[in-house]
């Protein structure tokens, strides 16, 4: 046994988490070293900690309502916002851009469960007609900025442990989707072991643990501790524009607000929002209370107050938090450094965690079990200073692909990436036929890399001495 070794099991025992290493004496030398180099990733003194107050102690932080207001927002020129105010803003942005200022940011190590999609979630099949995966879209998306603003835009892709290398596998075989391989840089996140009621950590196996991600709020340290933020330092990058791998609408470099969260001088992370559809729609809430910006998330807001109305007649806390942010690069140094003190709070999730029990006889519980602890990133709100919340559009930005079907599924996030090539079409003035919904009764695809704005198609548009006809399966391309 060598001394780590020694050491690494004796640290178990006194955290009173010895069992972890109950079947050792049954691995081979190979099944032995994969438990310890699992082991050697726990921050004991975390977990137990963990353990200690939101397990046992039931201390998650619990909602209150204590002075909870709406938070205040810009609102979108097309909902009475000011157009100079936008039109300076985007031009902040773009300077910044051309500068070489900003890196996009994508947090892509969730599991996909919904989905039921066993790949990398950003690997899914998601336009109407060529079926090009969400990683390519957000790939022109950048790639189609970085022509604009003659820049080079480092793109930040944070996966899980579990699907580091088939991301990355499917970036090296479509040749990172023309985008320079030295811009685009993975990582992978922190993970947490799961634990029992009692705190117990759990064995996925006799010579593995239950370990999972720690949560996108995870994706602050992780920043850090990849070293992709010494990086961004070292090439000038001021400015993260964080985005989610399961929305192909968002709009991966938006210099408007890019710009909006600079002129505010001091703001260190900004938001965008769009107003909820219906009071008790799944996404958090922007909210301040005392002098801090937070969200909360529709699970942890009463339905009464997820409902409550203003005199308007407007639903209060309209604010919907669609994950998409602007992140100084100090600020997640700051967040994120591993002697930082300024801490995200963990959340515990119950679930069913397929596990050995004592014996070794492997368990797939039918009701949940065990904890897992996740960290959210707009947690980090309340330690930005000035934090500015910015409204967008949700047919122009937001159609996530969360269920296999209903909702947020691959069917209307299609169907909504059509209506919005049909608006673009309509406004250059060509002539679409589409239900009231504003669906086409053809199938048709745009391509970032020939227009990613409304402003953008019908400049091209115009700019087309042979202007293609646009049918059924037609790809602008
Ligand atoms: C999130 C927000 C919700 C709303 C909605 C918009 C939370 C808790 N809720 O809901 O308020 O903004 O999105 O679509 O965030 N991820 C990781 N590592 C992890 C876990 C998640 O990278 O350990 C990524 C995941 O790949 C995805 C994103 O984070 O890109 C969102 O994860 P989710 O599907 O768990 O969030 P959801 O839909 O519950």
């Amino acid at each position: 046994m060598s001394g780590s070794h020694t050491d690494l099991r004796q640290a178990f025992e006194q955290a009173g988490q010895g069992h972890v290493f109950r079947f050792w004496d049954q691995l081979d030398e190979s099944q032995q070293s994969n438990l310890l180099s699992e082991a050697a990733e726990i921050d004991l003194e975390e977990i137990n900690r963990l353990s200690d107050t939101l397990v046992m102690g039931g201390q998650e932080e619990s909602f209150d309502s204590d002075g909870l207001e709406p938070a205040p927002y810009r609102a979108h020129p097309s909902n009475g916002g000011d157009a100079a105010l936008w039109q300076r803003a985007r031009e902040v942005g773009e300077e910044a851009l051309r500068g070489g200022k900003v890196a996009a940011f994508v947090v892509a190590g969730g599991q996909g469960t919904r989905l039921g999609y066993n790949a990398p979630k950003g690997t899914f099949p998601v336009t109407p007609v060529s079926q090009k995966s969400l990683f390519q879209v957000f790939a022109e998306k950048i790639r189609a900025a970085e022509i604009r603003y003659e820049t080079q835009i480092p793109w930040l892709i944070m996966t899980s442990n579990a699907n580091y290398e088939a991301t990355v596998e499917a970036f090296e075989q479509a040749d990172y989707f023309g985008l320079k391989k030295e811009n685009v840089r993975f990582f992978r996140q922190g993970r947490l072991p799961a634990v029992d009621g009692k705190g117990k950590i759990l064995l996925e196996d006799k010579d593995s643990i239950a370990m999972s991600p720690d949560g996108h709020g995870g994706s602050l340290r992780a920043l850090v501790r990849s070293g992709a933020i010494a990086e961004m330092k070292k090439r000038g990058v001021s400015t993260i524009s964080y985005f989610q791998v399961d929305n192909p609408l968002v709009h991966c470099i938006d210099p408007t607000f890019v710009g909006f969260h600079l002129m505010e001088g001091s703001a260190e992370m900004s938001s965008k929002m769009i107003p909820k559809a219906y009071s008790t729609e799944k996404v958090g809430h922007f909210c301040t209370q005392n002098g801090q910006t937070k969200v909360i998330e529709y699970s942890d807001m009463p339905e009464s107050l997820q409902e409550a109305k203003d005199a308007e007649g407007k639903l209060r806390f309209i604010a919907g938090s669609i994950a998409i942010h602007v992140i100084s690069v100090d600020f997640v140094e700051k967040m994120g450094g591993d002697n930082s003190d300024l801490n995200l709070p963990f959340h515990l999730a119950h679930k069913k965690i397929n596990h050995v029990d004592e014996a070794g006889k492997s368990v797939s519980p039918q009701k949940p079990n065990g904890y897992k602890f996740e960290m959210f990133v707009f947690d980090a709100l309340p330690f930005a200073s000035d934090p500015v919340i910015i409204e967008t559009r949700r047919e122009d930005e937001f159609s996530p692909v969360k269920n296999a079907e209903g909702l947020d599924s691959p069917k209307t996030c299609s169907e909504d990436q059509l209506r919005q090539f049909t608006r673009w079409t309509l406004a250059a003035g060509l002539d679409l036929a589409t239900d009231v919904t504003g669906l086409p009764a053809i199938r048709f695809e745009v391509s970032p890399l020939f227009a990613d704005s409304e402003a953008a198609f019908v400049e091209k548009w115009n700019s087309l001495e042979v202007k293609p006809e646009i049918t059924d399966g037609t790809v602008l391309s």
